[in-house]
């Protein structure tokens, strides 16, 4: 029997984000850890990173695209926390030596105009709590080694969140089809993939009622103000020093990051 309690993975997973160390997949050794019981390790890790100061700013989908989920072997989408320690402003440089082994990918993001909570939020009605869709990048960097983890395991990880950006340019979300907007992912200029926002969950908004409707199974609203990254639109990409990555999006405007 293993003595993992909700304490110690979060302790395990603090450790190694400080230490900047990846690991095994603590579902490997926990083989009891469950869903909901990941759930609670991820709320217990928000809670001491909010008793250290960090202020919740938003919440994140996860695996909501095909791209991802294949990549990731795991084709069940999940939530996890958003807070302003990771914000990167945009045109900044991911410090890469403050990091484990870094991804990068493009996301289409919601800042919302009023508090959404479910059960019983459709595409519409959450379409109509957003005040503006923004282009977005999130730099996600697994606490498990070689990003290779159970359900389980990223859900109690965070959701692999380390740093994210979001675009200055905000629209109205009635300004445009969120489903055909295009996404061009370059890097140093050269275009490596290409997504539509069609690509999460068939459109990002099915993805904002979907968070919605689970973070509020687990009584959670989406508050108004809040971010919502809605899952990267394609495959993410291992980031390099000095390589730009691009994302240029048809009406969201264009972000560029580099790192050092
Ligand atoms: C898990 C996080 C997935 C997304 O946008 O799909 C995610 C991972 O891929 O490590 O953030
Ligand atoms: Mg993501």
């Amino acid at each position: 029997m293993s003595d993992w309690t909700i304490d110690r993975a979060v302790d395990e997973l603090l450790s190694r984000e400080a230490g900047r160390r990846a690991g095994d997949r603590i579902s490997d050794d926990w083989k009891s850890l469950d869903l909901p019981t990941a759930y609670q390790v991820q709320d217990a890790l928000v809670r001491r990173k909010v008793d250290s100061g960090e202020k919740i700013v938003g919440v994140k989908l996860g695996l909501t695209s095909r791209a991802k989920q294949q990549r990731m072997g795991i084709d069940s989408p999940l939530t996890a926390w958003l807070t302003d320690a990771m914000v990167l402003p945009e045109g900044a440089s991911v410090p890469l030596h403050e990091l484990i082994h870094p991804r990068v990918e493009p996301e289409i993001a919601f800042v919302m105009g009023e508090r959404l909570c479910g059960p019983g939020v459709t595409a519409a009605t959450a379409l109509a709590a957003v005040r503006s869709v923004h282009a977005g990048f999130e730099v996600i960097d697994s606490r498990f080694a070689d990003f290779s983890f159970a359900l389980a395991d990223v859900v109690a990880d965070n959701a692999s969140s380390s740093r994210f950006v979001i675009g200055g340019l905000g629209l109205p979300p009635q300004a445009l089809d969120l489903a055909l907007e295009t996404c061009d992912l370059g890097a140093d200029g050269e275009i490596i993939d290409s997504a539509t926002g069609a690509a999460v969950q068939g459109h990002p908004a099915e993805a904002l009622a979907l968070a919605a409707n689970s973070l509020g199974a687990r009584g959670i609203a989406i508050e108004e103000g809040w971010l919502v990254l809605s899952g990267g639109l394609t495959d993410a990409v291992p980031m390099v020093p000095g390589q730009e990555i691009s994302a240029e999006f048809t009406h969201l405007g264009t972000l560029r990051l580099t790192s050092v």
